[in-house]
């Protein structure tokens, strides 16, 4: 995402977590390399000290209150830095016709993200069109044309015509048709009197609902400096912020923004159509460090384990009593929320320690073995597992047509959970999801 740099940011937080136990002088090499990596990213000097010290500050604090510094710095800087790259909004489709003018310097994007914009809102079942009021350049007719045709979308245009406010008169009975009208508009080298008068008698003709800058996320912190400038000029009412994927610049320019009247709507993470995405904070911030994608995570397992039945699992599983019921009933949510695989990606901290691939599979293999087990046990057994003896083990082994040895293992492994989740109880797993508390982890 910030390219290089969050590679760097999670090498870091790898080698720091690794340690098993760390000091404050551990904390501080950490984050001198923190700094170094937000200052590369292109962060003002003034913000970067300000983000470390407070980061120092509670985590001290939290040291002070009890917790091991190992326990809390990975959800401080999450913290943090979320409240570091500011606050995301997204483009709501008010009224029909919507209509979004895309402005911007040369190259900066604006065309491919005109065609990523109709793919998005087009996959969202409304009706898309695009509008090419980019009289200047050569062939962006043409651009614009071959993208809404990929897209399957509605395309307006006139590559004869010069005069982009005639280009909206004359159209303007077309754009009843639509849900959402997407306008590519000319670039400039820079924002001046020609592009400001452009715009604006564009801007008078049309009423659009949002005008949105399109940077280049390789600016780094001088989008400040062109977002006040295009927004005093141009009122825009948000930014993208395109490809983030191909500099080290890229938090520079996020962070930039937050310090101006522009919020950012939209980023741009590559050049293929799908390399778009609305820009959430925790999202964003969490797969950058490496967290993995908590929030999707949270929301499937939403979907599988009710509220209630999570909290009064947590319940059984901290004081041990946990029955195979439990334990069979958990084994088949996770089934439910996708292949295991994909589920550890998105686990906090996980992605950190590199899972190797078979490992999963393998255990995947086994949880369905486990499943035809427990279908094989009585009501009584599954209830109290301490009763399954010699005999009981060889009938429900026949049964699920296993090994003896496979059903011994299904148990050993549910005696190990129930003690593990036990010690868990009062340890600090506990501590930790609390720390965790501000994502919506219980
Ligand atoms: N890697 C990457 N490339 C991008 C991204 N967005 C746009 N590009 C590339 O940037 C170049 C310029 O993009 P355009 O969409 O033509 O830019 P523009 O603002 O319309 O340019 P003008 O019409 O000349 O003002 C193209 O080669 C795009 O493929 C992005 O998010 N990531
Ligand atoms: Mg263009």
């Amino acid at each position: 995402m910030f390219g290089r740099v969050g590679e760097a940011i999670r090498e870091s937080l790898r080698k720091l977590i690794s340690r098993g136990y760390i000091d404050e002088k551990t904390l501080d090499s950490f984050l001198d390399e923190l700094k170094k990596d937000l200052l590369q990213a292109d962060v003002e000097i003034t913000t970067v000290k300000e983000f470390i010290k407070e980061v120092r500050e509670k985590v001290l604090k939290e040291k002070d209150k009890g917790f091991s510094i190992r326990e809390v710095v990975i959800p401080i800087v999450y913290e943090e830095l979320v409240k570091l790259v500011g606050e995301g909004e997204k483009i709501e489709v008010r009224e029909k016709p919507f209509k979004i003018l895309l402005v911007g310097l040369f190259g900066s994007g604006k065309t491919t993200t005109a065609g990523k914009l109709a793919l998005f809102f087009s996959k969202r079942g409304y009706k898309v069109c695009l509008v090419c009021l980019d009289v200047f350049r050569p062939a962006a007719y043409e651009q614009l044309e071959q993208l809404a045709k990929k897209v399957k979308v509605g395309f307006l245009g006139d590559p004869n015509e010069k005069d982009p406010v005639k280009l909206v008169r004359r159209f303007e009975g077309e754009f009843e048709k639509y849900d959402v009208v997407i306008f590519d508009s000319s670039g400039r080298d820079a924002l001046d009197e020609s592009m400001i008068k452009e715009i604006t008698s564009i801007e008078r003709e049309l009423r659009p609902q949002e005008v949105i800058l399109v940077m280049s996320a390789d600016i780094g912190q001088q989008a400040k400096e062109e977002a006040n400038a295009f927004h005093e000029a141009l009122k825009i009412t948000g930014v993208i912020v395109t490809k983030l994927d191909g500099t080290a610049k890229g938090g520079g320019a996020i962070v930039a923004c937050k310090e101006t009247k522009a919020k950012i709507k939209f980023v741009g993470t590559g050049e293929h159509l799908e390399d778009l995405e609305e820009f959430e904070p925790k999202r964003f911030i969490s797969r950058l460090i490496g967290l993995g994608d908590l929030e999707t995570l949270l929301k499937k397992a939403k979907e599988v384990i009710k509220e209630e039945k999570a909290e009064e699992l947590k319940e059984k599983m901290t004081s041990g009593k946990l029955s195979l019921i439990d334990f069979y009933e958990q084994l088949r949510s996770v089934q439910q929320m996708g292949s295991l695989s994909k589920l550890m990606t998105m686990i906090p901290g996980l992605p950190l320690m590199k899972l190797p691939k078979d490992i999963l599979s393998i255990q995947e293999e086994k949880m369905k073995k486990f499943i035809h087990i427990m279908d094989s046990m009585t009501k009584e057994e599954l209830e109290n597992p301490d009763i399954i003896n010699a005999s009981r083990v060889s009938r429900i082994a026949k049964g699920a047509g296993v090994t003896e040895g496979e059903v011994r293992e299904l148990l050993t492994q549910y005696n190990q959970m129930r003690k593990l989740m036990k010690g868990l109880g009062s340890g600090d797993l506990r501590k930790l999801m609390r720390r965790f508390g501000g994502l919506g982890l219980r």
